[in-house]
């Protein structure tokens, strides 16, 4: 399902039309602003690239993309929405309101979470879940607490969650990808969601890769079609048009809120980057597939369609000096955070002193001793 094509031109696939009214009273400036969200988001993702490679994250995990079934999906939500996110969901984290500095530092290993998820201001996106499928057991279960406390709300105290019927006027949304979708965590969370009929959306954006497994091996079906067997609704959407995901996310989350039960949106997109900054995809992929995907990327395309509706070169001149000001700005807040304290990472893992833990935290210590008096020593 698509409204844009390849080239950026207003072309609605067949199974567009029973969405296009979801675009009704969306106009120009709202897709002038998704244009600038990716931009900034590939600003920021770029120059996080950079920093890692300069030591000063340990780890980046790029969406370059990505943006466009991010971006349309983040700005289908309303602000009483809360978002499950996997670990590349940097566009939401942004339009959610959560400060990208802090994405960072959790890059950089100063923080075991990240945000404050009960910081109104963090706009409900919950921590990024690096262990594959969790997110889709915990977007479940909050799910089942939003319905709960919607019948709670209408003077249902059973505890009985049962069938569709009762508006929570709030949904869950929560992002994985296609690698992911093989986890038992992932196909639990929907059997849960369809027997209770959760206010609830996953996508799974399909990225074509986990790490250096193509998804044909992951499915012999395309993944919309596995959501259909567990009797969730299910579109598979262009994933690189902003257009698409966000008529598809608003009915989906809009259905979910009023009553109706969980979706699924599978959105075809390519991960043009490393899976991280650990990551060399010359080793697994051809070179001819990226160049491919490349040739569809959402900015370029958001950018066409912007123009053939008049834009000109001036706010694509502003928007990227912005993105550039955004994204060096967020560079000197890195450089300014502290270096990380190794020795934390052994403080949560047992409520109590665990003798593995203090074995593995003293051989840390003497590890790191040994760079006494080296350039750069404890950085
Ligand atoms: C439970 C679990 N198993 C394995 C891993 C290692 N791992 C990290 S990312 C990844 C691939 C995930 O692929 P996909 O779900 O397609 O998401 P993508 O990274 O492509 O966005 C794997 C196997 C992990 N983090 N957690
Ligand atoms: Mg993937």
């Amino acid at each position: 399902m698509r409204f844009l094509d390849a080239e950026g031109r207003y072309a609605p696939s067949d199974s567009a039309a029973e969405f296009a009214a979801e675009l009704d009273g969306v106009g120009l400036e709202d897709f002038k602003a998704w244009y600038r969200d990716m931009v900034e988001t590939r600003a920021f993702d770029t120059e996080c690239t950079h920093l890692q490679r300069q030591g000063q994250l340990a780890l980046w995990v790029p969406s370059v993309g990505q943006e466009g079934c991010q971006v349309g999906l983040a700005r289908a939500s309303e602000p009483q929405d809360t978002i499950f996110p996997a670990y590349r969901e940097h566009a939401v984290a942004k339009i959610r309101g959560v400060p990208l500095v802090k994405v960072a530092a959790l890059f950089r290993g100063l923080t075991h979470g990240g945000w404050d998820v009960n910081d109104p201001a963090n706009g409900n996106f919950r921590l990024y879940t690096l262990v594959l499928g969790a997110q889709t057991q915990h977007a479940t279960g909050y799910a089942l607490g939003q319905l709960l406390d919607a019948k709670h709300r209408a003077g249902d105290t059973s505890m009985e969650p049962g069938e569709a019927g009762t508006a929570t006027g709030e949904a869950t949304m929560v992002f994985y990808g296609d690698g992911t979708s093989s986890q038992g965590d992932a196909n639990e969370a929907m059997v849960f969601a369809a027997s209770y009929q959760t206010p609830e959306v996953f996508v799974v954006q399909n990225n074509r890769w986990a790490i250096s497994v193509p998804v044909t091996r992951q499915s012999r079906t395309p993944l919309y079609r596995r959501a259909l067997g567990f009797g969730i609704r299910s579109v598979q959407i262009d994933g690189n048009d902003p257009l698409a995901a966000y008529a598809v996310g608003r009915r989906f989350l809009r259905l979910a809120r009023e009553g109706n039960g969980p979706g699924y949106i599978e959105a075809l997109t390519y991960r043009i980057g490393a899976h991280t900054t650990s990551d060399d995809p010359t080793r697994y992929r051809e070179e001819q597939e990226l160049r491919d995907w490349e040739r569809r990327d959402p900015i370029d395309r958001l950018e066409a369609y912007l123009r053939e509706q008049g834009v000109e070169d001036d706010f694509f001149a502003d928007v990227r000096a912005g993105a550039d000001r955004d994204a060096k700005r967020i560079r000197d807040e890195i450089l300014a955070l502290p270096a990380p304290e190794p020795d934390s990472m052994f403080a949560h893992v047992y409520a109590e002193e665990h003798p593995r833990i203090e074995e593995q935290r003293a051989w840390l210590a003497h590890y790191e001793a040994s760079f006494a008096g080296q350039e750069g020593a404890g950085a």
